[in-house]
């Protein structure tokens, strides 16, 4: 294989909220990698995602939802990785939800304009179409909005029109050698993904503000003789939110460990030992210099 018939290049997902951005990606590259919830914001960071092919390799950058109106300094954080995936990449794949076309989606793109990089526009959750039919319209009008270079409608969820996807987008990565070994699948660790693991079951298991209100932070990460002992700190902002996630008797903490430990030791294919505390840091994701202690820093993005 020569350098010059080998392509690899960076390619970002971008999109407002909830669009299925991080399940396009993990159905792309095959592995439950980006947490994905039904819940609005629930990805926080960028993470890199690897697919290799044959002679192609192609680097997803799956980031925070673009969203406006409010103004935490996690939702500035989140802006700015949504956006600053833009700086360094080859192709952005800019993810709508079918029939939904909102002033979020519009100032999203707005944004990617300035950048002059090819946009691929899909057009996702078409399975929850009752009439394919409506999709005509919608594909007409989002044309008129940009000039992309290809437009798709796809079902992450149900993983139509994938392929098609990662055709469109091969002719836009560069001619050059591979970045990743060829069974890399991220650039993250696992002691990252066990932490997001556990952000998921309180996305999943949380009311209300509480999922936004919280964060985990990985205080012991061991591999021993047949098991991983991992300790988590879940970080709350007020007293009052610690009752809620611990719940009576201790039982909603119980639960979500035990579906984050099943999690855990399903992505590390081995036993795992986990145990939860919950603590309290008062505002700390409005606050600069907490963001930056529990990971939600710039410096922190390895790709750059
Ligand atoms: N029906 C349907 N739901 C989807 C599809 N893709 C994603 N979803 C759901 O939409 C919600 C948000 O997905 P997620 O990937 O977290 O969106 P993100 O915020 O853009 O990363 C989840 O409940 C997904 O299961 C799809 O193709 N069809
Ligand atoms: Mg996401």
């Amino acid at each position: 294989m020569t350098a010059s018939t080998t392509r690899c290049g960076y390619i970002a997902v971008v999109g407002r909220p909830n669009v299925g951005k991080s399940t396009l990606m993990n159905r792309l590259i095959g592995v439950r990698l980006s947490i994905a919830t039904h819940k609005p914001q629930t990805t926080r960071h960028q993470v890199l995602g690897v697919v290799t092919r044959d002679h192609t390799q192609m680097v997803f950058v799956d980031t925070p939802g673009y969203h406006l109106g409010e103004k935490r300094a996690i939702n500035r954080y989140m802006n700015r990785a949504a956006l600053g995936s833009l700086n360094d990449v080859d192709v952005v794949v800019f993810v709508v939800q079918a029939m939904r076309f909102s002033d979020e989606d519009k100032a999203l793109l707005n944004r990617i304009k300035k950048t002059d990089l090819p946009v691929i526009a899909v057009v996702n959750k078409v399975d929850v179409l009752d009439d394919k039919n409506e999709l005509l319209p919608f594909m007409q009008m989002l044309n008129e909005q940009h000039d992309f270079v290809s437009m798709l409608p796809i079902s992450a969820r149900k993983g139509q029109g994938v392929d098609a996807l990662e055709g469109e987008l091969t002719p836009h990565l560069p001619e050059q050698p591979h970045i990743f070994e060829e069974d890399d699948f991220t650039d993250r660790n696992m002691r990252f993904l066990a932490a997001e693991r556990i952000r998921e079951q309180l996305f999943l298991n949380m009311q209300q503000e509480i999922p936004y209100a919280t964060t985990v932070e990985i205080e012991q990460f061991k591999e021993e003789a047949e098991r991983f002992v991992i300790h988590a700190v879940i970080w709350v902002e007020r007293a009052s939110q610690k009752g809620m996630v611990i719940g009576k008797g201790g039982q909603r903490l119980k639960e979500v460990g035990t579906r984050a430990r099943q999690s855990i030791a399903r992505l590390l294919d081995t036993r795992v030992h986990l145990e939860l505390w919950v603590r309290v840091k008062e505002g700390w994701s409005d606050d600069e210099r907490s963001l930056t202690k529990l990971g939600y820093s710039e410096q922190g993005e390895p790709w750059k």
